[in-house]
């Protein structure tokens, strides 16, 4: 069953028993040295620069709906893409999320605004960190340098209130 008890610590929670009660995923396309990102319109996050992504549909595996979520977002579909590790998100309010995340090497198509979001290419050495999830600045470069991670977060709405990073063999 899914986790869906309230905790206010991190040191109270039992992440080897912790399961989320959303899968959802993220998806970076990171083509010669630009990485593409989004300006997020609705949903969790909204008004936040992330990558694209998103709750995964009834039946769908991880790789299928990065793949869908990026081509809803954004009208173009990636390519070459690797694992890079997941993001296990406990919200106090009893919310819980669990993140594949993905790279690509490249996407078919141009970008382009959607209802969901507005895309934005920045160089891996300028991304945004001050505007997006408080998380992100510690193991973003981790994906970067191509590391294989396991993130685990408690949030306070926008409030990063503990964490903890495991690098993967
Ligand atoms: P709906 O409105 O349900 O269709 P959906 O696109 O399925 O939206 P969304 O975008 O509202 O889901 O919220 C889930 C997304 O938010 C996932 O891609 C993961 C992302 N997310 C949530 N907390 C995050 C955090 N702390 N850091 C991060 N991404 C986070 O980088």
């Amino acid at each position: 069953m899914a986790n869906t008890r309230s905790y206010t610590r991190f040191e109270d929670i039992d992440w080897s028993s912790w399961k989320a009660e959303q899968p959802a995923v993220l998806l970076f396309v990171i083509r010669d040295g630009q990485v593409l990102l989004i300006h997020k319109k609705r949903g969790l996050g909204a008004g936040k620069i992330n990558a694209p992504g998103g709750r995964l549909d009834n039946g769908e595996l991880p790789l299928q709906a990065a793949i869908r979520e990026v081509q809803e977002e954004l009208r173009v579909t990636p390519i070459g893409i690797e694992h890079c590790g997941e993001l296990c998100f406990q919200f106090v309010d009893g919310l819980s999320i669990h993140v594949e995340v993905f790279r690509a090497r490249d996407c078919e198509g141009e970008p382009q605004e959607t209802d969901e979001a507005t895309p934005i290419w920045t160089s891996i050495e300028q991304i945004p960190f001050d505007k997006m999830w408080a998380d992100d600045r510690l193991w973003i470069p981790l994906m970067l340098a191509r590391k294989k991670f396991t993130g685990r977060f408690l949030f306070d709405g926008d409030a990063m209130l503990g964490h903890e990073i495991e690098l993967k063999a």
